[in-house]
């Protein structure tokens, strides 16, 4: 008894010694460290320990051992041949640390690189994980939120998450659109719910025709997308405020005032009151096509100069509002001029949940509007993945995985709907662009072309890829927190198909934006 209290005293001083060599390697791991003293346990071990480590101790110990003592798992060990192991396993170490690449790590980068997926999604979860924890202050994060719900007891998870899932569906945003009578005001309603001024639900416009009382349009696949078409303001008589109390400004997130020419006084009395009121306001000049046109016949024409002209010109007629931010488009042709820096403003300026109802509201009117369109998708993959993953329903028989695939194929149609893909949405394009709707609707070619179906979706889940997706949950239940709920293998994998499912859908919109050519 006296003898082992005095090798435990023995081992726990000279254990910093034994690390401060092994270290000075720079190959060892704790792993090494710990393997002599467990070399009698190791039968007994938890799969903690890994068995690859044996060979640096390679000694035959069988002399060595002793019973333990019942009151302590602490190895009996002596320190001669404590030592004797030190310098066996510094000897190994130095021996197979030349410089070229040993055959374990080439294997360890094949299995690499076999995973790339695997390695891109796991930083891409780490990053929103501590987007969310070092983003604190920002309450309204998709990213804390998430982090919430992983926290929150597993009772509660499936219900959480379901609920910020139907959350983000139902967010409302209510854009006003006001301006001088005939400005183009309905046309850009159009413009941004994706639609010709022709097409039957579309908001009348016209030069007889006068919008004189607010009227809501809700966005075609997003309801909660509200566009208001307030009446024009071009009335001699007009009172900013009286205006604003008419139309009820409470209900709005936003202004967009729209001019077709220079702006007038009554835009300006207009902005001022919108200031007042707290609310916040950008200035539209509209028809820019128009401009374009009537000066090109020219020979001194240059677009950039003449786009230059007209935002300086609009600025000095806003010298009264502070500092305008003041936007360029054409209602028919989104692609061309400030509408991208409209979205990129108001996207810095909403909050998170309004920003997301926004850009998937918006029509894909180019490759960036896609891209940006992409990456909202791809942040909603995680809250789906862990809403189907951690939710799972009982398994189907025949599919490979348990999970709840009512949420991905929702996820899928709301992506389909999302990018265009729709019937409705081409025959849209199709007058807008001047190219026969057949010719886009042959351009997607993936398994969704005729549409995100629960045929897909079951389709995607019996297939072996998902041995591959599996590997997922391995690999990121392996990532520091222990962030992945009990289910992560389904989260992974739910995670990996949507993806998949995003990509390809991307790619179909891309073609069609080509055959378009608005790519
Ligand atoms: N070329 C071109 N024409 C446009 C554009 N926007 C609107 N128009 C045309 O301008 C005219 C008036 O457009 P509306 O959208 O009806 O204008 P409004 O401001 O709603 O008019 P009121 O409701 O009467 O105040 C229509 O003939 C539109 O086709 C544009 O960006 N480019
Ligand atoms: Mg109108």
């Amino acid at each position: 008894m006296i003898q082992s209290h005095y090798m435990l005293q023995w081992t726990v001083l000279k254990l910093p010694e034994a690390e401060r060599r092994i270290r000075y390697s720079q190959r060892a791991t704790m792993t090494d460290l710990i393997n002599p003293y467990n070399e009698d346990d190791r039968s007994s071990q938890s799969s903690g320990s890994s068995s690859t480590t044996s060979q640096t101790f390679s000694v035959d110990e069988t002399k060595d051992k002793k019973p333990k003592s019942p009151r302590s798992k602490y190895p009996t060990i002596s320190p001669r041949n404590m030592l004797r192991k030190l310098e066996i396993a510094e000897k190994n170490v130095q021996s197979k640390c030349p410089d070229e690449p040993k055959e374990k790590d080439m294997k360890n980068q094949e299995e690499e690189d076999k995973n790339q997926n695997v390695y891109v999604v796991s930083r891409e979860f780490v990053d929103i994980l501590s987007n969310a924890t070092s983003n604190t202050e920002d309450s309204d994060s998709l990213g804390s939120d998430l982090q919430e719900i992983i926290d929150s007891p597993p009772a509660e998870k499936t219900n959480k998450l379901k609920s910020k899932l139907k959350e983000l569906e139902n967010v409302t945003l209510n854009i006003a659109i006001t301006g001088m009578t005939g400005a183009g005001k309905s046309s850009f309603v159009n413009a941004l719910r994706g639609l010709p001024n022709d097409d039957k639900n579309a908001a009348p416009t016209g030069t007889t025709e006068t919008t004189m009382k607010p009227n809501m349009y809700p966005h075609p696949s997003m309801p909660n997308v509200k566009i208001w078409d307030l009446p024009g303001i071009g009335s001699p008589k007009f009172r900013a405020k009286k205006y604003l109390k008419d139309v009820n400004f409470h209900t709005y997130d936003f202004f967009l005032i729209v001019t077709s020419e220079r702006f007038k006084e009554n835009d300006i009395e207009l902005a001022r009151a919108i200031k007042k009121s707290k609310k916040a306001f950008y200035f539209i000049r509209t028809k820019i096509d128009n401009d374009i046109r009537a000066e090109s016949h020219k020979r001194s024409f240059d677009e950039r100069m003449l786009l230059e002209n007209i935002r300086e010109d609009c600025k000095a007629n806003l010298l009264r509002v502070g500092i305008p931010k003041i936007f360029l488009v054409s209602s028919f042709n989104l692609e061309k001029y400030d509408f991208q820096k409209l979205i990129n403003t108001l996207e810095d300026e909403l909050p998170e949940n309004k920003k997301f109802a926004l850009i998937q509201s918006l029509p894909v009117y180019s490759l960036e509007a896609l891209t940006k369109k992409k990456t909202y998708y791809k942040k909603m993959i995680w809250l789906n993945a862990f809403a189907a993953g951690v939710g799972a329903i009982a398994p189907i028989p025949g599919l490979s995985l348990a999970c709840d695939y009512g949420i991905m194929k929702k996820f899928f149609q709301q992506v389909f709907t999302g990018f265009g893909l729709s019937n409705q949405a081409l025959e849209a394009l199709s007058e807008r662009v001047n190219k026969p709707v057949e010719q886009l609707k042959a351009a997607k070619t993936s398994r969704f072309k005729e549409g995100a179906t629960e045929d897909i979706v079951i389709d995607m889940l019996s297939k072996p890829m998902i041995a591959i997706a599996k590997t997922l949950g391995t690999v990121m239940a392996l990532l520091p927190g222990g962030a992945l709920p009990a289910g992560g293998t389904a989260i992974a994998s739910v995670h990996y198909l949507l993806n998949m499912g995003l990509n390809e859908m991307a790619e179909d919109t891309k073609c069609v934006l080509s055959v378009s050519q608005l790519a």
